[in-house]
């Protein structure tokens, strides 16, 4: 693969995400998200991809929690709406699938659901992941999709999928999130110190923000919910992952300790805030 394929991700590759919001607009100019995942145990990760979706700029968020008992409306989130059973997916401008999500047959099967639904972006995460690894036939029908897909693994969800050890993904990064897209037809972000976000056409890039603030509980469940909301906004697949990608590194940029997960996705709105003003001036 020629080096000139590969390079830094910089504020130029997604302009478009820091162009100031029109002025004729309502909540419905600005996409539908749904976040499916927040099995028992676990609904804090969907929460915090919902809640990293408002904050980053969705229209409207609506979380399908597959917990059995789970709350009917989440007091810290009033804007979040809760589907009360399944939701009907193809009617949302995007979905983010996996965060929380656990290892059952109902849970694989909505996976299996949100990659069905072909002309919706959808982005892949955590239990999302680790189903594709477990049901690789799930991975043949990415290959079906008209709409985009973006998956998110840390490295030991890379390797399950890749069928290889993590050492060895670690020590060949972007060859192996090149892999990874081919193998998936998806926009591939292998997470970890120097993220990497690589194309089917073996563009990549490697991503200068970031720092050890994010090594705790949640931030991928963060970013997951960032990208959705770029998504759900109408910009382009590649635009969306690098922003998302580069902002959430940004906002944990001048950390010395860990920052609590939800408290990124705030940070990161701020940091895209104040860099619309600056084009405003
Ligand atoms: P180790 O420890 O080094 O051997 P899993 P998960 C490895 C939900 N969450 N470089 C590392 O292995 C998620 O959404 C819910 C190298 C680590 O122990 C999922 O649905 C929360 N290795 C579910 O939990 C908050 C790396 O992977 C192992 C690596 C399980 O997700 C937490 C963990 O991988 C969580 O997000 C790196 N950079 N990064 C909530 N509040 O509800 C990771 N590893 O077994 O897939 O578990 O990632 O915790
Ligand atoms: P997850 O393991 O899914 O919760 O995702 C963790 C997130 O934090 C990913 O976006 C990683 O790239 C990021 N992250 C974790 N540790 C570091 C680190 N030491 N430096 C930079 N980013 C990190
Ligand atoms: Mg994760």
């Amino acid at each position: 693969i020629p080096l000139a394929l590969t390079g830094i991700i910089d504020e130029d590759d997604f302009s478009h995400i820091l162009e100031p919001r029109r002025h004729f607009c309502h909540k419905g100019t600005w996409g539908s998200l749904a976040v499916v995942g927040g099995s028992d145990g676990f609904l804090g990760a969907a929460l915090m991809a919902a809640r990293a979706g408002l904050r980053l700029g969705a229209g409207r968020v609506t979380l399908e929690f597959l917990a059995k008992d789970a709350p009917k409306v989440i007091p810290m989130s009033p804007e979040l709406m809760i589907a009360p059973g399944k939701l009907d997916l193809p009617s949302f401008t995007t979905i983010v699938a996996g965060p929380g999500l656990g290892g059952d047959e109902e849970a694989v099967g909505r996976l299996a659901e949100a990659i069905e639904c072909k002309e919706t972006p959808l982005v892949i995460d955590a239990g999302g992941l680790r189903a594709l690894a477990e049901h690789p036939e799930l991975q043949d029908r990415l290959l079906g999709r008209r709409a985009g897909t973006v998956i998110t693994p840390h490295p030991l969800e890379a390797a399950r999928i890749l069928k290889v050890k993590v050492d060895e993904v670690q020590a060949n990064r972007i060859f192996w999130a090149r892999e990874l897209a081919l193998q998936t037809n998806a926009v591939v972000v292998l997470k970890g110190t120097g993220t990497v976000v690589a194309l089917r056409s073996g563009r990549a890039w490697v991503n200068p923000t970031g720092s050890a603030a994010l090594a705790t509980a949640g931030t991928g469940d963060v970013l997951a919910g960032m990208i959705g909301a770029f998504l759900a906004q109408g910009f382009d697949i590649t635009s969306a992952t690098l922003g998302a990608v580069w902002l959430h590194g940004a906002a944990a940029e001048a950390a010395t300790m860990p920052i609590p997960a939800d408290e990124l996705s705030a940070r990161a709105a701020r940091a895209l805030s104040m860099l619309r003003r600056a084009k405003l001036s």
